[in-house]
């Protein structure tokens, strides 16, 4: 079993529903099991910026599955939701947002399979659930999102 943390995001129509019912989701997925779910934020809109705020939290999961096989569960379940890819710019508006953030301890270079999340250890709205969720979180080759956050606190 590995620990994996996923990055929740939604920022079009009944964000929160769409979260719990997401979670919800995630508690039926075979062989994982959710261990805890962070408080869902308001944060404002990161990158392109012209978009609503969005509601961002974090869920710890016990998994057997394999990476690759978690993150097909994770779009899978974002279609489900309504988020339409083609429809949108990548970084806009989406009714469902799941990222694998973090896979044990593993640090995965793959074609549409990125491990630690390239971008997390820059985002507060990534790091701020996870810390909740562990402080002493390690995101591989960067630090403890503990860290990670005082890094951004002190920082231009
Ligand atoms: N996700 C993005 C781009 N910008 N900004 C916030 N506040 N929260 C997000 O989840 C987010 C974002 C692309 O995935
Ligand atoms: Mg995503
Ligand atoms: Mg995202």
């Amino acid at each position: 079993m590995v620990y994996a943390y996923v990055g929740l995001g939604s920022n079009l129509g009944d964000r929160e529903g769409t979260l719990r019912a997401a979670v919800g989701r995630l508690r039926n997925l075979p062989e994982t099991r959710v261990l805890k779910l962070s408080s869902l934020r308001n944060t404002d809109p990161v990158g392109y910026v012209d978009q609503p705020r969005f509601l961002n939290g974090a869920v710890a999961l016990e998994t057997s599955l394999s990476a690759r096989r978690l993150l097909g569960a994770l779009l899978e379940l974002e279609q489900t939701f309504g988020r339409n890819r083609e429809a949108v710019p990548p970084r806009g508006p989406r009714t469902l947002d799941l990222d694998l953030l973090l896979y044990g301890k593993e640090v995965i270079d793959e074609p549409g399979l990125e491990i630690p999340h390239p971008r997390m250890h820059e985002r507060r709205f990534a790091l701020e659930p996870l810390a909740e969720l562990d402080p002493s979180l390690e995101v591989p080759g960067k630090g403890s999102v503990q860290t990670l956050l005082s890094k951004l606190d002190s920082g231009p």
